[in-house]
Formats: C-alpha cells, sequence, structure tokens
C-alpha cells in the first residue's frame, strides 16, 4: 500500500474547494452530496455541523506525515463539518479527543486510517471508502456499470475492494497487477473476474479503468474517450492520456475521507443491519 508523503499531499488544503467544483462538474455532486451518494443515504439526512470530529495525529512505524491531519481536516470543513487536531499524539490523542467530547475520531498509522464513531462503537475505512467513493465516481461518469467490463489496475487493497463493489454493481472485471498472481488469486476466488498478465495491452482494451496502483499509465496506451476513476497515489497521467480520456477522476486524500465521514454515521442513523453492513458495505460494529 502506498504511504503517503508531505509531497503527495501539500495542496490538499488550498485545493480542496477546487476538488468540490471540479466534482460537481464532472459528476454533478459536490463532495458531500458525493459521499452521502456513494454510501446510499439522503443528503439532507445528516446533520454534518452536528458532529465535533478530531483528528488524532499517530507517530507510530514511519511516523507523523507533514500536513496529513490538515489535510484530513480541510476535507472535513469542506463538508460542513466542525474539526479539531488533538494537541497530542497517539493514546494522549485520543483520550484528549474522547475527553473534549468528540463524536468521530480520525486517525491513521502505517497499516490503517480509520473514523470512529464514539456514539455508535463503529468504525469506517480508508481503503473501503475509498474503493466504494470511486467506484461510485466511475459509475457516475459513466452513466451505469451494470453489464459493463471495467479494468482494474493494481489488486493491493483498494483495487481488491474495488474488485468487489464492481461485482456487486454488475460489472465484469479485468484484473493486473505487476505482481500477476495478486490478479489471479482474485480472478480465481470470483466468477466474473479474469486476471490479465499484460496490462499495456489491458490498458489498450478497456475503455473504463479504475487505476488503484502507483505506477505511471502512458498516455498512448489509453483509448480516447476512455472514462478512468484514480485513487492511486501519485498522479498516474501524462498530457496524452489527459488528451485521450474523457474524464479521469483523481485525488491524493479527501474523496476517500468524505466516504470515510459518512460512512462512520450513516450506521447509526438509517438503522442498517450491522451484519449487511459489514458483508455489503465494508463498516464493522
Ligand atoms: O498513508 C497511510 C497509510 N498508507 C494508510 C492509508 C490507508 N489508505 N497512513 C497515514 C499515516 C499518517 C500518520 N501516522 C499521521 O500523520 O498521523
Amino acid at each position: 500500500m502506498t504511504r503517503l508523503t508531505a509531497d503527495i499531499i501539500k495542496d490538499v488544503p488550498s485545493k480542496i474547494s477546487d476538488l468540490d467544483h471540479e466534482l460537481e462538474k464532472r459528476i454533478g455532486m459536490n463532495m458531500r452530496d458525493f459521499a452521502c451518494y456513494a454510501m446510499d443515504v439522503p443528503a439532507n439526512g445528516i446533520d454534518f455541523n452536528g458532529y465535533d470530529v478530531a483528528i488524532v495525529p499517530v507517530t507510530s512505524g514511519k511516523g507523523i506525515i507533514g500536513g496529513f491531519s490538515s489535510s484530513v481536516a480541510a476535507a472535513l470543513k469542506t463538508m460542513g463539518m466542525r474539526s479539531f487536531i488533538t494537541s497530542s499524539c497517539d493514546v494522549a490523542g485520543i483520550s484528549e479527543a474522547f475527553s473534549s467530547g468528540a463524536d468521530i475520531i480520525f486517525m491513521a498509522d502505517d497499516e490503517r486510517f480509520i473514523a470512529l464513531n464514539t456514539r455508535t462503537r463503529s468504525f469506517s475505512d480508508n481503503i473501503w471508502s475509498t474503493a466504494k467513493g470511486y467506484v461510485t465516481a466511475l459509475r457516475l461518469a459513466e452513466g451505469g456499470l451494470e453489464g459493463k467490463r471495467v479494468l482494474v489496475i493494481g489488486a493491493g487493497r483498494v483495487g481488491t475492494e474495488a474488485v468487489k463493489i464492481l461485482r456487486a454493481e454488475g460489472a465484469s472485471v479485468d484484473v493486473t497487477d505487476i505482481l500477476p498472481h495478486k490478479a489471479e488469486a482474485l480472478g480465481s476466488r470470483y466468477d466474473n473476474v479474469r486476471a490479465i498478465r499484460d496490462v499495456e495491452e489491458a490498458i489498450r482494451n478497456n475503455p473504463l479503468i479504475l487505476n488503484a496502483s502507483p505506477g505511471m499509465i502512458r498516455g498512448d496506451l489509453i483509448q480516447k474517450g476512455a472514462v478512468i476513476s484514480s485513487p492511486g497515489v501519485p498522479y498516474a497521467f501524462d498530457e496524452e492520456g489527459e488528451r485521450r480520456a474523457k474524464v479521469i477522476i483523481h485525488d491524493v486524500l479527501s474523496l476517500g475521507v468524505a466516504v470515510m465521514a459518512v460512512a462512520s454515521i450513516c450506521l447509526s442513523l438509517f438503522g442498517i443491519p450491522a451484519d449487511s453492513v459489514i458483508a455489503e458495505k465494508g463498516v464493522t460494529l
């Protein structure tokens, strides 16, 4: 899994309103409404302003990423949520968040990035939320995925979740990875999923792409009019690819955070049974 760096996220706070407008232009919804749509909940059903959200910087593993907590805060602000970064890190930060009455606590180490809802004891996860957000964006940009074939580049954690969500949307999936056994494992586990060895050929053949890999994608391989949803970091496209694609949906953090926020709330608010959420929505009690 790609670890974010200070350089990759340095523009998130200053570009967040551009992203909000860009989303509106490309898929007809701002970030908050989009996250609600992705989670199948009405945008006016959540009082975003009624939640106090804490972001706890975490020092474990490779440590704090400069600008990470403030980028999460910027994404939450765009959704109309109040948030604060705890002055302490780690366990002291969690205790600060609880004692300040935080309703949701965002925190990430090198493995997991979660939003823990203290009211309901439920939490949402960044990997699943990112996959859900980018599959939903692809569906909106394409006007439906049912019966269509989608190429997933990258069979890591986001790619794997994307494959599962795409199947649930009725799409067939071609999946490819620089480590072929990872794509093959998905191909043999799921019907409607084909592992493809030749990534260049796969890109040439597929006008619908979900890119969840950290590699560059050569523009001359991309079909004219391709619809691409790309959570992969860093940004994977050259000018030729941008010219050929009809749409490339990409950001480095905010879409995933937006879906995480709604996912962490919607369990309690909309009474979604825990079992179905675990199975279908990836949010656990
Ligand atoms: O970037 C990451 C991990 N790759 C998990 C992301 C899941 N998609 N973690 C961020 C680490 C943040 C750091 N501990 C901080 O600044 O608090």
